[in-house]
């Protein structure tokens, strides 16, 4: 009898230690470390890559995309290589203005999203996403314990990109940006030393031209962030970002869209194609919002479409199409 317990006990304690080391985790990245070279990302050979991606909506507005199936669907067949979280800080049960249940569950639906990335074979930005909050400073404490919090869970992940302010506006300079980031990039660091940190710039990350004069120094593979919306934005800020590329800075389209700023509104097809030509020309990386099937015409999916993943083309709204055309032009060029 008592041999008998011994041998269950042993067997229980086996049992235990197996578990333990099987928490079903992501399989570690096989996607090689990006580095920032002048102005691009390259791969651990020196290769130039080109990262184009979609953007999830907010994470509290449509979590729903957030799924397995999804994220693999998109990158066999959308052609994305990356994707961007966007966690809102303000909006909608944003991060710094919900309660701390609203928290952890932004915190788990990341995690998750970064194991979801990760078996699908995607590189993926986590972007703090300020807007209504137009100076990141008004949350850099709360930014510094999430991304501390954050590269310290993901330190394994070589496939994750840190964007610590989506868009400062309000007339928050340059300056100011940089303080925060000066703050927030040694944080990220402790734990990461190589990660990508993408940093926003004034005016909606539009003024790329102020952060060219006077970029982030002390630190390797920073990028900066450059946003635009082919229905608004034409010839003269599409010079500004190919002036400040010229001038030697790594800019990254962390979003873009082929609608209005609104992020709904007319569609600017002819606009949209020149500015894919400039980004092409400097190998810019880009990421088009946003996933989700919003009323709105920057949504890919179309607001009848209920689906959460294998979307027909028939199931993408005019901006989902062309987005997917476009994705699968470029479908095997680096
Ligand atoms: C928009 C969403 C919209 C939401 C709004 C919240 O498309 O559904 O109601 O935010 O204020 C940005 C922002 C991005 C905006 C998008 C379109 O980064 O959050 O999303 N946009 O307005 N910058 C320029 C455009």
């Amino acid at each position: 009898m008592r041999k008998k317990g011994k041998k269950w006990f042993g067997l229980l304690i086996a049992i235990v230690f197996l578990c333990a080391f099987c928490v079903p985790v992501a399989a570690a990245s096989k996607l090689p470390r990006l580095q920032v070279k002048s102005t691009q990302l390259v791969n651990s050979s020196g290769k130039k890559v080109q990262l184009r991606g979609i953007s999830t909506h907010g994470l509290s507005w449509y979590p729903e995309y957030v799924n397995q199936s999804a994220f693999t669907f998109m990158k066999k067949n959308w052609k994305v290589n990356a994707v961007r979280l966007a966690m809102y800080t303000a909006e909608y049960n944003g991060y710094c203005t919900g309660d701390a249940s609203n928290r952890r569950k932004l915190e788990a639906c990341i995690d998750n999203a970064v194991k979801y990335a990760t078996n699908a074979g995607m590189y993926v930005i986590i972007d703090w996403h300020i807007l209504s909050d137009g100076n990141p400073k008004t949350h850099q404490k709360a930014s510094k314990a999430f991304f501390k919090d954050m590269s310290k869970v993901l330190k394994g992940y070589d496939n994750v990109l840190y964007e610590i302010c989506n868009e400062p506006n309000g007339g928050t300079d340059w300056k100011t940006i940089k303080s925060y980031a000066k703050a927030v990039i040694p944080v990220i660091r402790e734990n990461d030393k190589d990660a990508v940190i993408i940093v926003g710039t004034p005016t909606w990350s539009q003024d790329v031209d102020q952060a060219a004069a006077s970029p982030i120094s002390g630190y390797k593979n920073i990028m900066y962030a450059f946003h635009f919306y082919a229905g608004t934005h034409k010839d003269d800020l599409r010079n500004k970002m190919t002036n400040a590329i010229k001038a030697g800075l790594p800019v990254f389209v962390t979003e873009f869209g082929i609608t209005d700023a609104s992020g709904n509104g007319g569609i600017d097809k002819k606009e949209a194609n020149k500015w894919i030509k400039a980004l092409d020309k400097y190998d810019v990386s880009y990421v088009a919002w946003n996933v989700s099937n919003k009323n709105e015409s920057s949504a890919m999916i179309k607001s009848s479409c209920t689906k959460k993943s294998g979307f027909k083309r028939s199931d993408l709204s005019t901006s989902g199409k062309w987005v997917y055309d476009l994705l699968w032009k470029k479908a095997g060029k680096n």
